[in-house]
């Protein structure tokens, strides 16, 4: 059996965390993430019959009975995850229609995964609907999206038109937008469903004075899509407190639609 550290899953796990820790979105135990792992992957790594533990979900999932995935633990900080993987990190699969989690690494100080699971295995079955290739699902706190949803109307159609109109790159990289929830309470199976709910139209789901959801086919195109929403947020900030002299317009969005092949959301564009 090889080296579980030395997988390739488990390697961009930790660089990607370490790196959402480095840009500041995952101030102590903020923030979470989930990768979904293919069971012929998990076997080069562990012997998928020896199960650790099982840990209750509080959910029902049967789209994602006997899946596996690579799961922040909760309580657990960003920061640390590269000095103990095993500790912060765990690998599961779900079983009995999701309502059970089969523990098979990780968690090593008896811990569990995210209070955020809920919200995590429903985006799952909600993005894997719309593209089968959909593996991740990544939760932080970036504080230009989160500040943004104090000072501007949580409007989906507003707010994403305000972020595409704040650099160039943001329609290209998330020409559905990005849907919004207003504040719900956290860690609860409605704030989940309500997220998933949200991810059928939206890759990216803002959670209201609280952070972001993203959701994508691996971790680098993940944590790129958050970065380029929050890079608008940044740039918003800056300037909504000044006169605004110029903008890019909507036919300029057309152009951009064109060149990079590439369809705005329907009616989001004038
Ligand atoms: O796990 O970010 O939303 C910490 C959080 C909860
Ligand atoms: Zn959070």
């Amino acid at each position: 059996m090889k080296d579980i550290l030395t997988a390739p899953f488990m390697v961009e796990m930790i660089r990607t965390t370490t790196n959402m820790y480095d840009h500041g979105w995952d101030e102590r135990n903020g923030g979470n993430v989930s990768l979904m792992l293919d069971e012929a992957q998990v076997a080069e790594y562990l012997d998928i019959k020896d199960v650790l533990r099982t840990i209750p979900t509080g959910f029902i999932a049967p789209e994602l009975e006997g899946k596996y995935f690579l799961v922040t633990g909760t309580g657990k900080y960003f920061k640390n995850i590269q000095y103990a993987p095993d500790v912060n990190l765990g690998i599961v699969r779900l079983v009995d229609k999701g309502e059970q989690a089969e523990l098979l690494w990780g968690y090593a100080d008896g811990g569990k995964f995210t209070s955020e699971f809920p919200a995590h295995m429903m985006s799952h079955v909600a993005r894997l609907k719309v593209n089968t290739e959909n593996r991740v699902v990544m939760h932080c706190h970036p504080a230009n999206l989160l500040a943004m949803t104090y000072v501007h109307t949580l409007d989906e159609k507003e707010f994403t038109r305000t972020l595409w109109q704040m650099c160039t790159e943001c329609i290209v990289v998330f020409p559905d937008g990005v849907n919004v929830l207003p504040w719900m309470l956290c860690g609860t199976n409605e704030i989940g469903e309500a997220t998933a709910e949200k991810m059928r139209t939206a890759r990216l789901v803002v959670w209201s004075q609280h952070g972001i959801y993203g959701a994508g086919k691996d971790l680098d195109e993940t944590f790129g899509l958050i970065e380029t929403a929050e890079k608008g947020a940044e740039i918003y900030m800056k300037i909504a407190h000044l006169p605004l002299v110029n903008t890019i317009t909507d036919e300029q969005m057309h152009q951009l639609e064109k060149r990079f092949d590439v369809k705005a959301r329907e009616g989001y564009l004038s």
